[in-house]
């Protein structure tokens, strides 16, 4: 039994962490909800009852044995690693602060728990890496994946609750014939798409965008998978969807692909087009697996390529669920189900 301490715990993916918990069972004896001096002594409905919210400090973290970090980048920057000390708690940050850093493991339990080792601060990936590498990982290992190209239909949960916020906000604005007015994106995001997420980098691509690159290749063990990606913010709720062509180093057909994936765990083969199934973000969220389908033979890439299509939940594979699946993880470890057939 154990005591889990959650950082961020009204926002977003906070609240998502603790569904999680309590759906998942996960054996805790207590949960700390902490917070600033403005919430602390705020009370919480939460799945395991009223909470009061603590003032945080590191020392009150470090009382835990699991925290998970759901704030910004800057906070984990000043406080996961004197958290994580010796003698303190494992932190699990969702933040971007640590993600590439080499000595800390960026991980999706299913595919490289065991990059943990005896680290006790871990980072889990962006949403969008996370949901795409679910369904690439196996394919990856059976057929080597050399290249891809990626582009994404990303839900506004992406920017927490203000984005989801704006997002009902404006499309209202727009049915009354207001003028729609943003702040957390970029334009007014009803009835809109948005190719922007993230600042730009020099290379014309935006952050989010490299991060698919980054992350992916430090999740797969790899370092030169070329991977492109047009990352696009569209008007729905909370599940990522990701167009991606890959083009692989051994041939590789639909079905045989189809046949890999449906042994894949934390993924539902969604692929049948004449009964019109496919993934869609409608169906895939508060789901925890995520929906791949529309697998074809690469118009491109011939018999090295293929083309799919997948839906995940932002919130739970993109963060809370892969957070939870970490700490999951880190009581009871379990070998990758696949492995790299392909170098
Ligand atoms: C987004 N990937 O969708 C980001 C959130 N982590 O904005």
């Amino acid at each position: 039994m154990v005591k889990v301490g959650i950082v961020g715990a009204t926002g977003a993916v906070g609240k998502e962490v603790l569904s999680v918990l309590y759906d998942r069972k996960f054996p805790v004896t207590s949960v700390h909800l902490f917070a600033s001096a403005r919430s602390a002594g705020k009370t919480l409905e939460t799945p395991f009852g009223t909470a009061e919210v603590q003032l945080f400090t590191v020392e009150a973290a470090r009382e835990m044995d699991y925290v998970f970090l759901a704030v910004s980048g800057s906070f984990a920057l000043e406080h996961a690693e004197a958290i994580a000390a010796p003698g303190g708690a494992i932190v699990i940050d969702n933040s971007s602060a640590f993600r590439l850093q080499p000595n800390v493991p960026l991980v999706i339990p299913e595919i490289n728990g065991a990059a943990i080792g005896d680290k006790r601060l871990i980072a889990n990936p962006n949403c969008t890496t996370a949901i795409a590498a679910m369904a690439l990982w196996p394919l990856h290992c059976a057929y080597g994946i050399e290249k891809m190209i990626v582009s994404t239909y990303q839900a506004s949960s992406g920017a927490g609750v203000e984005g989801m916020d704006e997002l009902f906000n404006t499309t209202r604005d727009a049915l009354d014939g207001k003028a729609p007015s943003n702040k957390v994106f970029a334009h007014p995001l009803a009835f809109n798409v948005i190719p922007h997420i993230d600042v730009f980098q020099d290379n014309g691509f935006t952050k989010e965008e490299m991060k698919v690159t980054w992350e992916t290749n430090k999740i797969f063990g790899e370092t030169s998978m070329k991977i492109s990606c047009t990352a696009v913010r569209i008007p729905i709720l909370r599940a990522h969807s990701e167009a991606i062509t890959i083009k692989t180093k051994r041939p590789i057909v639909p079905a045989d692909a189809r046949a890999l994936l449906v042994q894949a765990d934390g993924v539902d083969v969604v692929d049948d087009p004449a009964a019109n199934k496919y993934p869609m973000p409608l169906n895939a969220t508060a789901k925890y697996n995520v929906e791949v389908g529309r697998i074809r033979q690469s118009i491109v890439f011939d018999e090295c390529g293929l083309d799919l299509f997948v839906s995940g939940d932002q919130l739970l594979r993109g963060a809370a669920l892969n957070a939870v699946l970490i700490a999951e993880y880190l009581e009871h470890p379990y070998p990758s189900k696949f492995s790299k057939q392909v170098q």
